[in-house]
């Protein structure tokens, strides 16, 4: 049986409904996970799905609500998904409490910091970032900025010096204390974090590896650890 990878998924308002870019399904189907979509639903039914899925996969979009952050809106353009933030919040809670592996992308990892208390910036602009752009003109199957990778895992999969490709206004500004730093732009903006707890899978990364072909190792890596076949070597098969 392949493991069952959760994928969340945007709002679509303007159809009443949802959407997703299918490179998460292809990426996931290729790194031998059983895709399953997670639409945003209520969030009490939150633990029950997370009960139904062996990982959680948070993909791409809008922005999250400031006052989830505990913060009032500055004067930046923004695009809400309010029923999505509030399903992803609790869903994240439920993955973390049952310990389940997660990828998480882009709007993803803002949501992973956010839900385990952390805070981000609303807009890198604003903030003062501006020697980077962190919204690539380029086409986003190709890189546009540099990475330097801190995180002897990541290292290994990835390399320690890379180039991303980069589509997003907003960044991880206070890092959840359940979280280290795993890699970060030359301005200093962080693109990756892992786990604190070397026991726990939990990878959230700022760019789109799902866009990047051939499918990334990140991928692999994060399907293996939901099979319960732990690539890291510190959790044995036979613990469950
Ligand atoms: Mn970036």
């Amino acid at each position: 049986m392949r493991p069952r990878i959760g994928i969340t998924i945007s709002e679509y308002p303007e159809y009443d409904g949802f959407k997703l870019r299918r490179d998460y399904v292809r990426a996931v189907e290729m790194a031998g996970g059983l895709p399953l979509l997670l639409p945003p639903a209520g969030e009490e039914l939150a633990a029950e799905i997370a009960a139904s899925i062996d990982g959680l996969l948070l993909s791409g979009g809008d922005d999250f609500l400031p006052e989830l952050f505990g913060e009032l809106p500055e004067p930046v353009e923004c695009q809400f998904e309010p029923e999505r933030d509030r399903f992803e919040m609790a869903l994240i809670r439920a993955v973390w409490q049952r310990r389940l592996p997660i990828l998480a992308i882009c709007r993803g990892i803002q949501g992973l910091n956010i839900a385990l208390d952390g805070s981000i910036y609303q807009d890198l602009t604003y903030a003062g970032f501006d020697r980077i752009a962190h919204r690539q003109q380029e086409d986003m199957k190709q890189g546009s900025h540099p990475v330097h990778i801190s995180d002897p895992h990541l290292a290994q999969l990835l390399g320690e010096d890379i180039i991303v490709n980069s589509s997003h206004h907003q960044a991880i500004k206070r890092l959840s204390p359940e979280f280290t730093i795993a890699a970060v732009a030359p301005d200093g903006i962080i693109e990756a974090i892992v786990a604190k707890d070397p026991q726990r899978y939990a990878v959230g990364v700022q760019w789109h590896p799902e866009t990047l072909l051939p499918v990334s190792g990140l991928f692999t890596d994060f399907v293996a650890a939901a099979a319960g076949q732990d690539t890291k070597g510190e959790e044995s098969d036979a613990d469950e």
